[in-house]
């Protein structure tokens, strides 16, 4: 029996310390999680130090410190955000009622599933990424895939929390489940298609934080709106720390296209591999690869599955609580796409089956929004390139799309028409390959790759120079 002291040991806000069933769970549980991070974590990290952020409270100032920290010493912690007093279920056949603090009988089976997808997600992303280090663009770079990683770790416990907390023996089996799975893994999957991709470069990171892990911003703010109260207070501190994924995406795809932008500005072309650079026509590909995987995450058009979560409570839509509707969805409708007639056709269709596309059409929106900036800042430079997102029809693994080949601009291609125009929209082996060629590490403080600019500043507060990693 291990003699550590949990309840000092895992920083919470949860009394962990008084609640000896849920301590000794957890107790069974962290040894199991401890070896997945040091067989599937980061390779290579055990000995570095990291200036990480660590939460320890949920106060809007000051949840965090930081501090360097070894990765395996981390203090994986669990936070609920405050509870609001009186909290009610405020969509669905339940709208009014208290929200539960309990999971209600009969809809234990899709809270569990949808708090073990999310839960899945978490530590897949760490083994997708887990490479990564070994060719850091940058100290300051190599501190944020860290960052995410150990947040991601985090997320993992916030799950896992809920699934011992509530769910019983099967939520531990559950638990455990959880680190069985593994990314790519021929037997074992991850259950979500995009956390089955290996993310081996930097762009991919990049792309990887700026578009999957917005697409965690949006399923989890979703599950906020949950009327299961501890899973809504769960997601709720979950996204403070979504924030800063997204950070890390927008602001590293942001110095690729400031790279990108500078050299084709000096060369007076696109076409700047000979220079060292990322063409801006390669992180369109890039775009148009993550961005359309991204959109399979958000499940089928049309859905009953959804429909049910709604109706019965679980899972609202994105800023539920902002909408001025009757938050039942009774007769009401929202635009579909179909395949008619060789052509994507957009027809309205009860909005209850329509929850997932809802949720999707609002990630396009938010997403257009860094690519606008993007594109400011190369218009500013004088380049002449415009960034843009991918149809919803284009390389569709999920739902109506799944079946048919569909251009960038949404025609309905023949096969042939997709094979002869592939590789001008999806990343090819040659562009992987350059892109591959670039990964050398640079590890003196304050210098970047070649490839990427310098952030605009560091991190809490620290210069860029700063020594964010020190290897052992
Ligand atoms: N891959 O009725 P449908 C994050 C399945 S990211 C494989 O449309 P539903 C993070 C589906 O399960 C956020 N299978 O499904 C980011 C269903 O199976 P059954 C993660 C898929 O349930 C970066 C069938 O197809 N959180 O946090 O409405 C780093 C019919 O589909 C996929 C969540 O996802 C797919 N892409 O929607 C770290 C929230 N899509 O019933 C972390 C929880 C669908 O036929 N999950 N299927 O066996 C959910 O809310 C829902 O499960 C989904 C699916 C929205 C994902
Ligand atoms: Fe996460
Ligand atoms: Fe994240």
């Amino acid at each position: 029996m291990s003699s550590i002291d949990y309840s000092q040991k895992i920083p919470n806000n949860v009394n962990l310390g008084d609640d000896r069933r849920l301590q000794r769970a957890l107790e069974n549980w962290q040894p199991a999680y401890l070896d997945w991070w040091n067989q599937l974590g980061p390779v290579d990290s055990s000995e570095m130090e990291i200036y990480l952020r660590t939460a320890v409270a949920v106060d809007a100032d000051g949840w965090a410190q930081f501090g360097m920290v070894k990765m395996p010493e981390y203090r994986w912690g669990i936070f609920l955000a405050d509870a609001e007093p009186d909290r009610k279920i405020n969509f669905g056949m339940h709208k009014g009622e208290a929200a539960w603090q309990d999971v209600p009988g009969e809809y234990r089976s899709d809270l569990r599933r949808l708090i073990v997808t999310q839960g899945d997600t978490e530590p897949a992303s760490v083994e997708q990424q887990r490479a990564l280090g070994r060719t850091c663009p940058s100290l300051y770079d190599l501190r944020s895939l860290f960052q995410v990683n150990v947040e991601e770790g985090r997320h993992l416990w916030a799950m896992v929390y809920l699934l011992h907390a509530h769910f019983g023996r099967d939520g531990r089996e559950e638990a455990e489940e959880l680190l069985a799975r593994h990314s790519g893994d021929v037997d074992k999957p991850r259950i979500l298609e995009a956390f089955n991709v290996p993310t081996e470069d930097w762009l991919s990171f990049f792309m990887f934080t700026y578009f999957q892990d917005r697409d965690g911003k949006y399923q989890l703010s979703a599950l906020a709106e949950s009327g299961f109260d501890p899973l809504s207070r769960t997601c709720r501190f979950m996204l403070t720390e979504e924030a800063h994924h997204m950070f890390v995406g927008e602001s590293g795809v942001g110095r690729i296209i400031q790279r990108s932008t500078e050299l084709s500005a000096k060369h007076d072309t696109l076409d700047i591999e000979a220079h060292g650079g990322i063409p801006l026509p390669t992180i369109q590909k890039y775009i148009n690869f993550h961005f359309s995987i991204c959109l399979d995450l958000f499940g089928q058009e049309r859905s009953t599955n959804a429909a049910n979560f709604y109706t019965t409570g679980l899972k609202g839509r994105f800023g539920e609580t902002k909408i001025d509707d009757d938050h039942m969805l009774d007769g009401a409708s929202y635009k579909l796409p179909d395949i008619e007639g060789g052509k994507v056709v957009w027809s309205d269709q009860p909005a209850l089956t329509a929850i997932n596309e809802v949720l999707r059409d609002e990630y396009r929106e938010d997403s257009l929004r860094g690519l606008s900036r993007w594109n400011k800042a190369i218009k500013a430079a004088g380049v002449d390139f415009e960034l843009t997102l991918p149809h919803t029809a284009f390389n569709r693994n999920i739902g109506t799309f799944r079946d048919v080949n569909a251009s960038p601009t949404g025609e309905i291609l023949t096969q042939e028409e997709w094979d002869r125009n592939v590789d001008a929209w999806l990343p090819n082996d040659a562009d992987r390959a350059h892109v591959k060629s670039l990964m050398v590490p640079v590890t003196q403080p304050g210098q970047m790759a070649n490839w990427i600019a310098a952030p605009a500043r560091g991190i809490h507060g620290q210069d860029v120079e700063f020594e964010y990693v020190k290897f052992h």
